[in-house]
Formats: C-alpha cells, structure tokens, sequence
C-alpha cells in the first residue's frame, strides 16, 4: 500500500481533487486538533498547520476540519513551519454527538473512520443502556460498530455481561479484553487492518488509551486511575489524535464523554431492528405503537416477543433526539434572525446615508 493509502485515502478523497485547479493538491489528514491548532500527514511529510482565514469566517463547528478529516494544503507540511489548509474535503463518515452545554450544536467527534468500538469497562462502568446509546450514535456514522468490553480481569460474570450487550447490540462484535493484562489483544488488533481508522469511545476511564498502549506495543497514551467510590475515570486523555498501528491501521483515541447526546433519529432504528420491522407490519403507516388498533409491535409485547422496556427505551431515545432536533432548528432561527437583523440595520444605515432616499 502506498502512503496515502496507508493514511486511509482513496477513491472518495481522490474525485474531490481531480479538477484542474487541484492538479498540484497536497492532500493531508487532520492528526490532532487544538484550539485551531492542527497537526497534518501528508505524503511527504507530517507538520503543524493553521485554517485559512476565509474557512475559518464561514464555518460552523460542524464545517470545521476534526480529526480524520482529509483536507488540501497549500504546501507540503514540515516541522518547523506551519502550512496552511485552504480546503476540507468532504466526509465519507462522521461520528457525531451533541455537544455538552453550549447551545444544540453537533461536534464532530471522530471523521472518516471505518469503524468505530465502543469501550466499555467490565468494572462499574458496564451499562447496556450506554452501549445501546453508543451504537445508535456509530451506525448514524456510516462506520461498522463494535463493542470492547474491557477488565475483565475484574468480572465476576462474564456471561451475563455479554448476553446483555448480546441484547442491545443483535448482530454487532464484542470483544472481551484486559488492556492490563494483555488478555484479547489480538482479536481486537486483527479487526484493524492496513488503511483502515478506527476510533475508540466511551466513558472517562474505560480504558481505551490503555487499550491503544497494548496495541502499540508501548506506553505513549497517558493514563490515569479510576476513582475508587464510582470506578470513574479523571478525563486523562483531553483531545483527540490519530495514532498509526505498527504493521497497518490507524486509530483514533477521543477523551472520555461524561454524556452521549443523540443529535438525530438515525440510527435508532439499526440499533432497534426488530422493532422497525414490527412497526412495519402496524395497519396504520404512522402508528405510534400506544393503543392504535392493529399494531404489531404491541401485540409483540402482548405476546412476550418483544421487551416492553425495550419499547420504552426505544421511545425514550426517540424523544431525546427529537427535542435536540428542534432545538437545535430553534438555535438556527435564532441565529438567521440575528444576521437578517444585522443587514437589516445596515440597510437602515446606508439609507440614512444617502440622504433617507430609498
Ligand atoms: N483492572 C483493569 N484496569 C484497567 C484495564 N484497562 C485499563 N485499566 C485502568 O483503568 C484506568 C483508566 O484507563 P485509561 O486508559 O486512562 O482510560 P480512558 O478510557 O483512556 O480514560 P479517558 O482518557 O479519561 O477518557 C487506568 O488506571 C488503567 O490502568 C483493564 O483491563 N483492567
Ligand atoms: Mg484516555
Ligand atoms: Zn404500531
């Protein structure tokens, strides 16, 4: 595999870059982000680089380049100066969630990835309903999900555990590993093969530097303990970087999320199957699976097929993604009257400029 390759490029960046004034395009990975700071791969080389200012005036958060994301240099990077980016292509597939406080806006966790683990300790923090969230949030990706369940050197149940996440996730891998122990290493480090980025979530302190060490084969990630009264972990690692694999692949190590806001319906119905293919055999097209006559999915539950509380759930997240989308359509209004509003006073101004004449 050639460099590029190597980096996760091919076909989808490459047509992005194929018009005429492209013909000198210097394609390059985001590696590392920092307050506007970003570290680059490109072919010839790695090296810090900054957005070029146009880019910066009309992005939105989402617009902006996060790490994974593949983008076009002005020149080749080095270390010792800072290239700038003059274009970011588009994503093939994004992890998305909501970010936490600042208004209903979507952060872009991890871009262009292939597939995506969610991690989870077999300590306090195994929680199926988390997983559950996790993995509506990667199908919504367009990535492959997977679930690593990680100590199980301090399992007491394996089984049940498993059968739970058997439950949320029909169909999906689990991986059962000690990063501590080394125990599971290698099944996990065969499921990332050469040119493909695979990002690592879930919760502060379930061990997914650790895990990244026992891939590398070395202690470069920081890690830290968990607290002894919840088994929370301290939000060691604080910003999300690509890390190469010895022998091919790469990954992405992301902080610990305190909260996994869904941001949309998608998803949701990958994660619950059989659920969307009960509603499609309710007589009415828009059943809401309450006291319509003819649903199949309450009869499912009647019938001890279907778990009410799965039911439940499954509401409950549908709900929350859909308050986060009209909030966040309410965030927009707001803002598009704010810059009508701001033309509008110049308009005003130019008017009383000219003398009032319209
Ligand atoms: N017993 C046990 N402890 C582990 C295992 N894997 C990780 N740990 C410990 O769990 C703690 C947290 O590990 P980290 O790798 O820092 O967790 P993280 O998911 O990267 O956490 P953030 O960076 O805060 O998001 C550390 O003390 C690790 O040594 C494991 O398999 N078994
Ligand atoms: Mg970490
Ligand atoms: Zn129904």
């Amino acid at each position: 595999m050639d460099e590029l390759s190597s980096l996760g490029f091919g076909p989808f960046f490459e047509q992005q870059l194929e018009s005429a004034d492209d013909r000198h395009a210097i394609p390059a990975r985001i590696a590392a982000e920092h307050r506007g700071a970003y570290e680059v791969w490109a072919r010839s080389g790695a090296g810090p680089a900054q957005l070029a200012g146009r880019l910066r005036a009309d992005a939105d958060e989402a617009g902006l380049p996060a790490v994974g994301d593949w983008v076009n240099l002005k020149d080749p990077p080095g270390p010792d100066r800072t290239t700038i980016i003059d274009r970011v292509l588009e994503r093939r597939t994004a992890f998305t969630r909501g970010a936490a406080g600042r208004g209903a806006r979507a952060q872009v966790v991890a871009a262009n990835i292939d597939l995506v683990f969610a991690v989870c300790g077999l300590d306090s923090d195994f929680n199926p309903r988390r997983i559950e969230r996790y993995l509506a949030r990667i199908w919504a990706s367009g990535a492959q999900p997977a679930v690593i369940l990680n100590k199980v050197d301090l399992c007491e149940d394996l089984a049940s555990c498993v059968a739970e996440v058997g439950k949320v996730g029909v169909g999906v891998p689990v991986e059962v590993t000690s990063a501590l122990r080394l125990q599971g290493i290698d099944a996990v480090r065969a499921r990332v093969r050469d040119g493909m980025t695979v990002a690592l979530v879930g919760s502060s302190g379930a061990g997914k530097s650790t895990l990244i060490n026992a891939l590398l084969g070395e202690g470069r990630m920081p890690t830290g303990p968990v607290r002894a009264r919840d088994g929370r972990g301290c939000h060691v690692t604080t910003r999300r970087q690509l890390v190469r694999l010895p022998g091919g692949g790469l990954l992405i190590d992301t902080p610990g999320m305190r909260e996994l806001q869904l941001v949309d319906e998608d998803g949701l119905d990958a994660v619950f199957g059989d659920i969307a293919e009960l509603a499609e055999r309710c007589r009415y097209l828009d059943c809401r699976h309450d006291s319509e006559p003819g649903c199949a999915v309450k009869a499912a539950v009647e019938a001890g097929v279907l778990d009410v509380e799965r039911l439940q759930h499954y509401r409950k997240l549908e709900r929350e993604a859909r308050a986060w989308e009209l909030r966040h359509d309410e965030h927009k209004r707001r803002q598009a009257e704010r810059v009508w509003g701001q033309l509008y006073d110049e308009v005003a101004q130019m008017r009383k400029w000219k003398g009032g004449k319209p």
